[in-house]
């Protein structure tokens, strides 16, 4: 008997394909009305962008497992899954690589000013003028919010730049030689460039506010390539505006895909659509690890990448 499942975020066309192939029948949750057809659903699929409540989860009574195509999961109330014994899995590792060589792009794009300097050419005005100098990468001091597998790559290609790596997170990782540091403000105090790479949620929401922003100054720089959640936007903006801080580049915001109409007008930002795991590599080696934990759950298999709340189940 084919196995249904419900998608709970729109998902890229090779994925909804794989989905198909393995002769799922898959539903979508913005068009079900059907209880009866509620009912046979046993398995969510969808991308970090997914909203999984616990209301959602009481209308799926035999659902047990909920796979994210992405590495976050704070869309997904956690906490009512376990308690509904629904296991969470997640595809961490496989990006990566690509989160982690965005977050060195958007930093050198918005210290060398790359986007600027590009419209610079194009609007024809190096005819009539010269570029504005721009800030050094190489060298700088870069402070990371989060030293897990993301931060840690981040670090791996700051080090090639020849760049200070300081960090915060919960508490020092053991074997990571960068220096700790306490507190966000702590860190941001001491840096050129601020990068943001740790989960959303409600543990982390808001944790780059005023406070952070002040600390890092008007010669500073904030990169965000975590969540919109993990950043106080209207704080940003202010600081933005008030050069506070030099300058932010930012892949994620609240409200995606809407970006605060203030934010698009300033010129010392440079914004990328969350587009951080978004090559054609690592988007399908994130829906093949998502199919694996989907067959995984199927066969009743150990599951290849449960979310670290759920390891256990
Ligand atoms: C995408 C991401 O949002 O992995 C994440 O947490 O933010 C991104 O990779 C998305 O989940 C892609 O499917």
């Amino acid at each position: 008997m084919a196995q249904e499942i419900m998608q709970v975020s729109p998902l890229p066309a090779f994925m909804m394909n794989a989905l198909q192939e393995a002769s799922y029948i898959v539903h979508d949750h913005t068009h079900i009305k059907d209880p009866g057809a509620l009912r046979k659903v046993t398995a969510l699929v969808g991308t970090g962008a997914a909203m999984v409540d616990k209301k959602l989860l009481t209308m799926l009574p035999n659902v047990k497992l909920i796979a994210i195509c992405g590495v976050g999961y704070d869309g997904v109330d956690v906490a009512a899954a376990k308690e509904k014994g629904i296991v969470v899995t997640h595809t961490p590792g496989v990006l990566t690589d690509d989160v982690a060589d965005l977050a060195l792009g958007l930093m050198l794009s918005i210290g060398r000013r790359i986007p600027q300097a590009d419209r610079f050419v194009r609007n024809g005005d190096w005819v009539n003028d010269v570029f504005p100098m721009t800030r050094k990468v190489s060298g700088a001091t870069l402070g990371i919010v989060g030293m897990g597998r993301i931060g840690q790559a981040i670090a791996k290609r700051a080090v090639a730049f020849d760049m200070r790596v300081l960090y915060t997170s919960r508490e020092p990782k053991v074997g990571v030689p960068y220096t700790f540091y306490q507190t966000a403000t702590a860190l941001a105090a001491e840096v050129d460039y601020l990068v943001v790479a740790v989960p959303g949620g409600d543990r982390t929401k808001n944790l780059i506010g005023a406070s952070v922003l002040q600390a890092l100054g008007s010669q500073g720089y904030l990169i965000n390539i975590a969540r919109g959640s993990v950043v106080d936007q209207p704080a940003l903006v202010t600081a933005l505006k008030d050069k506070l801080i030099a300058g932010a580049a930012l892949d994620v915001f609240w409200d995606e895909p809407l970006v605060d109409p203030e934010l698009r007008r300033l010129n010392n930002v440079v914004l990328t659509p969350h587009i951080a795991s978004a090559t054609e590599e690592t988007r399908r080696a994130m829906a093949a690890l998502t199919m694996d934990n989907l067959r995984a759950f199927y066969e009743k298999r150990a599951l290849p990448t449960p979310v670290p709340e759920c390891q256990s189940a």
